[in-house]
């Protein structure tokens, strides 16, 4: 097919417009713009992998391999061979002669991306919306499968940054919702489910991507910088980070943008010292797509991987890394050491997963959807062959797909009862988004595009449809005399319709990555802001003239402001049903005809005007000479943090939800782990993999006799001149690397607060459990009910925190009237404390006695109970704090 042919030629295209001159190295001046305070302090050396328990036997197998390796073996397994070089978006070098294989880096978040026969997932923020443990852990495990089934080594998701911060950012779709939490949990069960499918999970993007817009650096202009607080960063977006790395997770994806005013993939307080130092990341890092924009410097800041290879400008053949990390090494400038950590991190998260075991090789190709095409296609001339096998890797995966979408369908308002439908109604149904692209769902290269029903937004982060299950098709099914305006203009002439008619409106709000640019939206929603594209809003407002009963289903990537027809008495229901991917039909039949009760609940706050929210969120930083800024000025006071602190009301608030029935919550608490103020103090690190420290000989590095090289592609290999060259340099000292400012190779013991994968592993211990007794009190329906629990800080502690913060949720199974379940909610050390800046260490404010509340609901603005850690006694009907 035609698609990433396309994005294939055009990248060509783009390549040719530059001259190799233009590939000098970025002249900026990063910092210069910075606001006052914001540093990137240098933090050096990179820490050795290895020193946890977890990761041992791993690493003593990839210590055996690497030792074996020669210099360009290494180098070449750090980086990628070229974009369009291999049948995956990242493709590494290999060390075939020591068993170490190409891996294949594949896309995206929501299923096996530029492939066939796979199944297209409800995107994140639809899996988000489920608030539902065991069905994102269920929707990992299938998409785990099939990126196995393809035979793919990494998985490029989940996606917890972008957060959410932005409602206008183009990305937050990818994610789980906009609550720090909420990713967190959402995001470390996606990896439990792909990884236990023996693929290695990646999570990204570290950190601070929170618009699409000046993300990335281009010889014209460095990227956006965010500057962030330590702790709003430790208690806001780093979180999920954390929770992922305790959970073990393979891989980390820079971000494009800066951090302070250092580019993240260089950034060595971020990796060497937030994420390997305090969170024991023992896994690789990589680079997003293109971001390289250093080689010695990115090594010594603690990248392990670049992607795909090239320097930022790709497609002329060169590279930071392969044969120039080779020559770094060489030539002194990156400590033997610092590669060996490298290669040894790779290659244990390659056995950790037990891919050195039966674990398949590619079998699809990301360039073509024909059987047979080019094998290097960047090379343009090219030997061909047989790049795809068709493999369906589908198995009945729909049924989790549906169960996804389904589940997170999210009631907003049920005027009179209007859901669910009855079959025998008499239906018309408006709006465009109600049927598949007559083009075909997948007409747009990366769905670039808002053309009939939305089921994910557009960029990297796509599938492609093995089919799309529209709603007008499953509406059909139930009410075959259904009548469809295909058009989000109001007929001119309409009959004028019977007072029980229903009207069901679809209306849209699109986005996605920067590289594509959709009705003016430039991956942002830049154009559309939070208003329904194509008119949407006025389509429901004349609808909503002529028919007393408005259903309003909304597929969107995040919020919209409904207040031009939310209170229009005839508007009397509206269902989000977010992204649902390929299962769009049938999972909204399903909850608007009542076979199954709606129980998603909103991932963020939807509120009544766009400045509701203060300005470093409400708006996206436009252009600036020299470097975009993004201050947090906001700190921690983001969607419903912000909105409560601010008096706020939302129109729906985080959380939100409704059903066809109702539940009583009767909740207990009981003390678990005693709290210290901070954490015990944290074992050392054990031992790390030893190897020679010594520059290898010029030797390993050259060329083999007679090589055929493929044109553009990147190799670790020298020449024999160069080869000798920069051994020179490097065996004599001759010439002096400018290291950067704070640089030091002596290994550090670790900060305090780490000592864990993810931290200091007490942070993890459990303070108190509460135990919820769920009851549906309805008569008619079954439903599943949500509990959402939030904690309050004692109060007169010398921390300022939000008034309530969700720390964990569950979900019932569908109850039947008057059945009962009952729930565990549990918070950990982690959960009651704060990041102390001076300290450099999470405190447990409340430890003396003071009280702790814990809300239990089912949204932030619907808590009904108060659960004291001071007297273990849980009420109901005391009135919340927001
Ligand atoms: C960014 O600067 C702030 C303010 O100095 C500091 O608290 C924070 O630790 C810095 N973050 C990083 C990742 O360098
Ligand atoms: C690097 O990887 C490529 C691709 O697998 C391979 O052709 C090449 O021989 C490798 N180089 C070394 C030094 O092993
Ligand atoms: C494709 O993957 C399957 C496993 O899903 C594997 O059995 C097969 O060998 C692979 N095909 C190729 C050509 O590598
Ligand atoms: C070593 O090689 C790297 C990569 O080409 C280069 O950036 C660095 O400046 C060199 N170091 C010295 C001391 O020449
Ligand atoms: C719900 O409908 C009733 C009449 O059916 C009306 O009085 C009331 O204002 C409506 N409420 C909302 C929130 O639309
Ligand atoms: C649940 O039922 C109990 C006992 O009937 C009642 O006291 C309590 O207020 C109810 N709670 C909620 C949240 O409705
Ligand atoms: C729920 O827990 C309560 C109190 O611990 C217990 O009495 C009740 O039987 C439990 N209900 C179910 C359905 O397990
Ligand atoms: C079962 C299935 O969907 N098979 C498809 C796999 O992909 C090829 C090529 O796109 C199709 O022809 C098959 O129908």
């Amino acid at each position: 097919m035609v698609c990433s042919a396309t994005a294939l030629w055009r990248a060509l295209a783009l390549s040719a417009a530059f001259t190799p001159t233009s590939l000098a190295s970025v002249v900026v001046s990063p910092r210069d713009s910075v606001p006052p305070g914001f540093v990137a302090a240098p933090y050096y050396p990179a820490p050795h992998g290895g020193w946890l328990d977890s990761w041992k036997d791993a690493y003593s197998k990839a210590e055996a391999l690497v030792s074996q390796m020669t210099l360009a073996e290494k180098t070449n397994v750090t980086s990628g061979i070229g974009i369009y070089m291999g049948p995956c978006v990242g493709n590494t070098g290999s060390a075939e002669r020591v068993g170490f294989p190409r891996l294949c880096l594949q896309d995206s978040a929501l299923g096996v991306a530029s492939a066939d026969n796979v199944t297209a997932f409800p995107a994140g923020i639809t899996t988000g919306a489920t608030f539902d443990k065991a069905l994102i852990y269920a929707r990992a495990v299938a998409i785990g499968k099939e990126f196995r089934g393809k035979g793919t080594n990494v998985y490029l998701g989940p996606t917890v940054g972008p957060l959410g911060r932005k409602p206008l950012g183009g990305r937050n779709w990818e994610g789980f919702g906009s609550d720090p939490v909420l990713q967190a949990k959402a995001g470390a069960l996606t990896i439990k489910g792909v990884q236990e499918q023996g693929i290695i999970a990646t999570i990204k993007h570290l950190i601070g991507n929170e618009q699409e817009m000046y993300r990335m650096y281009n010889p014209i202009m460095p990227g956006y910088s965010s500057n962030i607080d330590d702790r709003t960063l430790h208690e806001i977006y780093l979180w999920p980070f954390a929770e992922a790395v305790h959970q073990g997770v393979g891989a980390v994806m820079t971000a494009y943008n800066a951090v302070n005013g250092s580019a993240c993939s260089q950034h060595s307080s971020l990796i060497n010292g937030i994420l390997k130092d305090e969170l024991g990341f023992q896994g690789f890092v990589m680079s997003d797509w293109l971001s390289h924009i250093g080689g010695v410097d990115s090594a010594l800041a603690g990248l392990d991987m670049n992607m795909p290879g090239d320097t930022n400008i790709p497609l002329f053949g060169f590279s930071l890394w392969q044969y120039e990390l080779t020559r770094s090494v060489l030539n002194g400038s990156v400590p033997v050491d610092r590669l060996n950590d490298m290669v040894t991190r790779i290659a244990a998260a390659w056995y950790k997963l037990g891919q050195d075991k039966d674990h398949p090789r590619p079998n699809f190709s990301s360039n073509t959807r024909d059987k047979n095409g080019p094998l290097y296609p960047a090379a343009l001339l090219s030997p061909s062959g047989q790049v795809n096998w068709f493999v369906n890797v589908q198995a009945d995966h729909y049924l989790v797909a549906r169960q996804v979408a389904q589940d997170a369908i999210t009631l907003l308002k049920n005027n009179g009862s209007l859901l669910p439908l009855s079959s025998t109604q008499k239906l018309k149904v408006f709006g465009t988004g109600a049927q598949v692209n007559s083009d075909g769902p997948n007409a747009c290269m990366n769905r670039a595009c808002n053309k009939g029903t939305l089921g994910m937004g557009w960029g990297s982060g796509v599938a492609d449809y093995p089919y799309l299950d529209d709603p007008i098709s499953a509406i059909r099914k139930r009410v075959p005399s259904v009548e469809f305006s295909n058009s989000d203009s109001f007929p001119l002439f309409h009959p004028t319709p019977s007072p029980d008619d229903v009207a069901i409106v679809f209306i849209t709000s699109d986005a996605g990555e920067n590289s594509f640019t959709v009705e003016g939206n430039h991956g942002d929603r830049d154009s559309a802001k939070l208003a329904a594209w194509h008119n949407g809003d006025e389509l429901v407002k004349k609808v909503a003239e002529k028919y007393s009963n408005v259903v309003v289903v909304v597929h969107t990537v995040g919020p919209l402001i409904l207040e031009p027809w939310i209170d229009l008495p005839s508007v009397k229901a509206v269902l989000f049903a977010h992204l649902p991917g390929q299962e769009a039909g049938e999972s909204l039949t399903n909850v608007l005809f009542g076979d199954v009760s709606p129980s998603g609940h909103l991932p963020y706050s939807i509120t009544r005007k766009a400045d509701d929210y203060p300005d470093s969120i409400a708006n996206l930083r436009g252009f600036a000479f020299g470097q975009v800024q993004d201050t947090y000025s906001e700190g921690l006071y983001i969607d419903y943090r912000w909105l409560n602190k601010n008096k706020i009301k939302p129109r729906f608030a985080f959380g939100h939800g409704l059903s066809y029935t109702t539940f009583n919550f009767s909740s207990t608490i009981k003390s678990v782990t005693q709290l210290s103020l901070v954490p015990p103090a944290r074992p050392p690190k054990g031992s790390t993999p030893a190897y020679s420290t010594a520059i290898p000989p010029a030797s390993e590095a050259i060329w083999p006799a007679g090589f055929n090289r493929i044109w553009r592609y990147l190799y670790s290999w020298l020449s024999e001149k160069e080869a000798n060259e920069a051994y020179e340099i490097g065996s004599t000292g001759s010439k002096k690397y400018a290291y950067p400012a704070g640089y030091a190779n002596v290994q550090k013991p670790g900060p305090a607060s780490g000592g864990g994968e993810g931290g200091n592993a007490a942070l993890w211990d459990v303070a108190y459990e509460l135990s919820v007794k769920v009851r549906n009190t309805g008569t008619r329906h079954a439903g599943k009910a949500s509990v959402q629990a939030y904690v309050q800080f004692p109060e007169g502690i010398s921390y300022d925190t939000p008034i309530v913060q969700l720390r964990d949720f569950e979900k019932t199974s569908e109850l039947a009237p008057g059945a009962e379940e009952n729930v565990t909610l549990k918070l950990t050390r982690k959960d009651l404390s704060v990041w102390d800046a001076n300290l450099q260490n999470w405190v447990a404010p409340g430890v003396d006695g003071k009280r702790y509340t814990i809300w239990i609901g089912e949204a932030v603005d619907k808590l009904f109970t108060a659960c004291y850690t001071d007297t273990g006694v849980c009420e109901s009907g005391k009135t919340p704090p927001v």
